[in-house]
């Protein structure tokens, strides 16, 4: 059938995702979540790959050892019995009253040294299972207070902490690859390193920034009104695209982790069209929940929307790719320019290139003639994705 989702599509799940009972800020849970082993057995009919989780949504905190190993063994035979994986693990240290005021970024050394020891055991436990990306989203690492923190101080607090952790993956032979996770603000009212270009010059200044690179997520560039299209393409350039957070997201709004494509799908189709143009091998992790208003039922409606309309998306910029109209307005936009420039631009500076480039004289008035058809290019890319054309 079409758009039905295969293994090789690198679909997943986080267990806080169809585990979400409905819980909002102004009200009570309306459903029963999906416990772990649910999703699994859900997901699994599916055809997703797998699921993700933070260590508690697993483990509860506190459990003891031997809880421990008895969810874990349940949770194992549950993955091997429906064929899924798990792909990425994460730490919860935002949940905890403990790191009400931040963990990595406490002001207090015991806070930051006992989140530290959350994520090694957790680390642990993701590796165990079989995850080789760990992604760390710090959702309380900020303030609503500037003055009771050094924000300088609250970045260097980020780096130790990631580096202290880059050692001990290392230390234990884990490959893992580390993915951070960027969002403005929520649960805080301003989180540090808000977004994913804020990460990547973050990146840049980790002892080991090559085990480092990032995990966008839809929901959180578009919350500021960015664009979440280019957000990924930088991390694309930067070839550090390692996990990808799928949902949708009014701009100006709380986090609402809507079904994948639910608002913005202009947006939703650039961006599969980048991924799989530029062949994006990594998770595609739908970190959304249904709507307050659904029952378990249309969580699994939920849950097959999310894939399908990726699907969807996928197929239509093949078509894109494919339209004679588009192919002739990008051939048009992209195929101007002379010989001259070429050379002049191919190959970066020389002291000749500079010398020429500094006397040629430019026909400007031409240049500027050129005809741009972007509303021809837009409306058709509209009446592609309405299925129109
Ligand atoms: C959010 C975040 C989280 C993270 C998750 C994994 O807005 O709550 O997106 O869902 O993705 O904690 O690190
Ligand atoms: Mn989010
Ligand atoms: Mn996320």
């Amino acid at each position: 059938m079409a758009y039905e989702p295969q293994k090789s599509d690198n679909f997943t799940f986080g267990l806080w995702t169809m585990g979400n009972p409905g819980r909002d800020p102004f009200g009570e849970p309306v459903r029963k979540g999906f416990t772990p082993v649910e999703m699994v057995q859900e997901l699994g009919k599916l055809g997703a790959y797998g699921v993700n989780f933070h260590d508690n949504d697993l483990v509860p905190f506190g459990s003891s050892a031997a809880e421990q190993d008895r969810i874990v063994a349940e949770f194992k035979t549950a993955l091997s019995d429906n064929g899924m994986t798990v792909p990425m693990a994460t730490t919860n240290l935002f949940g905890h009253p403990v790191f009400k005021d931040g963990a990595f970024t406490s002001n207090d050394s015991r806070v930051r040294a006992f989140a530290l020891q959350k994520v090694m055991r957790s680390m642990d436990l993701g590796y165990d299972l079989g995850a080789r990306v760990y992604v760390f989203w710090g959702g309380r690492e900020g303030a609503e207070v500037d003055a009771g923190k050094d924000a300088v101080t609250a970045i260097a607090r980020m780096r130790d902490g990631m580096n202290f952790l880059c050692e001990y993956s290392k230390s234990q032979g884990y490959d893992y690859k580390f993915a951070l996770e960027a969002k403005p603000n929520e649960p805080r009212g301003d989180i540090y390193l808000p977004t994913t270009g804020a990460m990547l010059g973050f990146i840049a200044t980790l002892a080991y920034p090559e085990m480092v690179g990032v995990n966008p997520e839809v929901a959180h560039e578009t919350i500021s009104g960015l664009n979440f299209y280019h957000a990924v393409a930088q991390a694309v350039d930067a070839g550090k695209l390692f996990h990808v957070d799928l949902n949708g997201q009014k701009v100006g709004r709380f986090d609402q982790d809507l079904r994948f494509g639910q608002e913005d799908a202009k947006n939703a189709f650039f961006l599969v069209r980048l991924l799989e143009s530029y062949g994006f091998t990594g998770m595609k992790h739908f970190d959304a929940h249904a709507l307050r208003t659904s029952d378990r039922a249309d969580v699994i409606e939920f849950a097959k929307g999310c894939m399908r309309t990726y699907l969807i998306l996928k197929e239509k910029a093949k078509q894109f790719d494919a339209d004679p109209v588009v192919q002739e307005i990008l051939a048009h936009l992209n195929t101007s320019g002379d010989a001259e420039s070429d050379t002049l631009l191919d190959g970066g500076f020389t002291k000749e290139k500079g010398d020429a480039l500094k006397s040629r004289v430019f026909d400007v008035d031409a240049l500027t003639a050129k005809s741009l058809p972007y509303e021809k290019l837009d409306q058709r890319t509209f009446e592609i994705l309405h299925g129109v054309a």
